[in-house]
C-alpha cells in the first residue's frame, strides 16, 4: 500500500473499494501531483459510484401515458391567455423572477472548443450565445423597470473561460453583482468493469453531473440564499443552445402563477416520431415528468394518436419554471436526491502507459427528474418557430443554419405582422432585443432599409 503523509484515510479507502489501480504511477509522480491526485479521490463517494454501476442500463417505468397540457388559443387574445399574461407581468415588476442559465455541457456534438455560449449566431451579428442571452435579460429589465439577476452554471472545464468572457464584454451591460457564475460539480466516470478511470498519470477522469446537478449546485453555490434574500420566488431555466428562447415569459410566469405550480415547462408539438427530443408524459401515479428520447421504447416513439398524429407529442426544449421553495425543499435536508442516468461513451484515457480511447460510462442527473416531485405542475405549448431554434450540431438540423433560418424568418414575419414593410433586395435580417423582444414591441413606422443585411438595434 502507498503512503502519504495525512492521507492514509483516503488510501485506505481507495483500496478499500479496490481501486488501487490509480496509484499505478505514483512513483513516477511528484509531491503536488501526489496531492492532487489524493485530494481528489477524497471527495470521490464510492459507495455512490458502486450503486450507479449496478444501473448499467436506465430503468424506465413501464407504464405511462401523455401528458397533459395547456394549448396555445386561436386567438391571442384569449381571456385566459390575457390575465395570465397581466399577472406575469406585475409579477416581474415586482422583481421576483431570476434568470437561470445552464451552460455546463461540453458541446462535443458541434465540435466548438471552448464554452458554447461563445459560439457566434447571430445572422448579422455575429452574437455569441451569451450575448444573446444577456441582452435579453438586460431588454427586460429595461422594459419591466426592474432588476433580474443572472445565474449562469458551468462546469470545471469552461468555468474561468466563461467567467472572462463575461467581464470582458462588460457583463453585456447587467450589473455585475447580479450575474452569478458558478460551476457544477464533477463526477468520475467508469471503465466497463466499474473502475475509476485516469486521464494522465495523477488525474481521475471525471464529468459534469448533468443539469440534474444545477439545482443543488444552486444551493452549494450559495446562488439560492442569495436569491431568497432578494426576495425572488421565481427562477427561469434554460438552455445555453436555443437563442429563441423567451427568457422572461409574462405569459409562461402568469399561468404558473395562476396555478401555484412548484415546477412549470413548456411544451413544443413533436415535429417528427424520431425526434430527439425528450417527451411528457404522466406516470401511473399521477405525476407528470418527461421520458428522455434515448430511454423511450420503440413502440412509444412511433405510437399515434386516434387520428393518426404523434401519441406522444409534447417535446421536450428544456425551458422550465422553478418555485424557489420547491428548489429549496428538494435540496435541503430532506435532500431527494435526483437520479442518475448512464451513457455508454468514448473517453480519452490513460493507460498502459499511453493516451487512448476506451468505451466507459458517463453518469449524469437530469433536471426533468425533479417534475415527478412537484406537488403541482403545469406543461404550456410553445410554438417551435418561435421559441425553440437549438443548435447542437456543426452542421445539417439543429445547427448555427437552421437557428439563424428561424431567426431570419421569426423577425420577417414580426416585422411583416406589424404592417412593415419589407425591401426585396434584403436577404437578412436580425433584431436586437433591445429594438424588440417580441412582435408587439416593434415600434410603430419602423422602416427597414434597403440593403442585403439589415440590423435593427
Ligand atoms: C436536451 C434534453 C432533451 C431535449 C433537448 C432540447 C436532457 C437530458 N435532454 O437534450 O430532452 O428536449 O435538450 O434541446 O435534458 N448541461 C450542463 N451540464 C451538464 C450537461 C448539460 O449544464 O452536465 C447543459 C448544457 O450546457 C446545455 C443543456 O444542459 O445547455 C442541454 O444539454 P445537452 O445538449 O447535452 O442536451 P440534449 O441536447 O441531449
Amino acid at each position: 500500500m502507498i503512503s502519504f503523509a495525512g492521507y492514509d484515510y483516503v488510501i485506505q479507502r481507495v483500496y478499500k473499494y479496490k481501486q488501487e489501480h490509480v496509484f499505478q504511477y505514483w512513483d513516477q509522480l511528484i509531491d503536488s501531483e501526489k496531492k492532487a491526485l489524493l485530494d481528489e479521490l477524497g471527495i470521490i463517494d464510492f459507495d455512490l459510484l458502486e450503486k450507479i454501476f449496478k444501473l448499467k442500463e436506465n430503468s424506465v417505468p413501464e407504464d405511462f401515458s401523455p401528458a397533459p397540457y395547456i394549448k396555445l388559443p386561436e386567438d391571442e387574445r384569449d381571456p385566459e391567455f390575457m390575465k395570465a399574461r397581466d399577472l406575469g407581468v406585475q409579477f416581474i415588476k415586482e422583481g421576483k423572477v431570476a434568470a437561470f442559465l445552464v451552460a455546463g455541457g461540453q458541446g462535443s456534438r458541434l465540435g466548438f472548443k471552448g464554452p458554447k455560449g461563445k459560439f457566434p449566431v447571430g445572422p448579422v451579428s455575429g452574437k455569441t450565445l451569451f450575448h444573446f442571452h444577456a441582452e435579453k435579460i438586460r431588454a427586460s429589465e429595461i422594459k419591466y423597470g426592474v432588476k433580474i439577476p443572472f445565474l449562469i452554471m458551468t462546469s470545471r472545464d469552461n468555468h474561468e473561460e466563461t467567467v472572462d468572457f463575461f467581464r470582458e464584454n462588460h457583463f453585456f451591460g447587467l450589473t455585475p453583482a447580479l450575474v452569478h457564475i458558478f460551476p457544477q460539480n464533477m463526477i468520475p466516470s467508469l471503465d466497463l468493469d466499474g473502475k475509476l478511470i485516469l486521464s494522465d498519470k495523477s488525474t481521475i477522469f471525471m464529468n459534469p453531473d448533468g443539469h440534474g446537478g444545477s439545482l443543488s449546485a444552486l444551493r452549494s453555490s450559495g446562488a439560492l440564499k442569495l436569491l431568497e434574500d432578494m426576495g425572488i420566488e421565481v427562477i427561469s431555466y434554460f438552455q445555453v443552445d436555443n437563442p429563441l428562447v423567451k427568457i422572461i415569459d409574462p405569459i409562461f410566469i402568469g399561468f404558473h402563477i395562476l396555478n401555484k405550480a412548484d415546477v412549470s415547462s413548456k411544451a413544443l408539438m413533436k415535429a417528427y416520431h424520431e425526434e430527439k427530443t425528450g417527451v411528457f408524459v404522466r406516470f401511473k401515479n399521477g405525476k407528470l415528468g418527461i421520458i428522455e428520447y434515448s430511454d423511450m421504447p420503440q413502440e412509444k416513439i412511433f405510437a399515434k394518436d386516434s387520428e393518426g398524429g404523434i401519441l406522444y407529442c409534447a417535446a421536450n426544449p428544456a425551458i422550465h419554471l422553478f418555485d424557489i421553495k420547491f428548489v429549496d425543499k428538494i435540496t435541503g435536508s430532506s435532500n431527494v436526491n435526483l437520479p442518475y442516468h448512464v451513457a455508454k461513451k468514448k473517453i480519452e484515457a490513460f493507460k498502459d502507459g499511453q493516451q487512448c480511447e476506451i468505451t466507459g460510462l458517463k453518469f449524469e442527473k437530469f433536471v426533468f427528474d425533479a417534475i415527478p416531485m412537484a406537488e403541482k405542475t403545469v406543461i404550456l405549448e410553445t410554438k417551435r418557430e418561435e421559441e425553440f431554434a437549438p443548435v447542437k450540431n456543426a452542421s445539417g438540423a439543429d445547427s448555427v443554419h437552421t437557428a439563424q433560418a428561424m431567426m431570419n424568418a421569426l423577425f420577417r414575419r414580426w416585422l411583416s405582422n406589424r404592417g412593415v414593410k419589407i425591401p426585396d433586395v434584403v436577404d437578412v435580417i436580425e433584431i436586437s432585443p433591445f429594438f424588440a423582444l417580441q412582435e408587439s414591441d416593434i415600434p410603430e413606422g419602423t422602416i427597414v432599409p434597403a440593403q442585403e443585411k439589415v440590423y435593427l438595434e
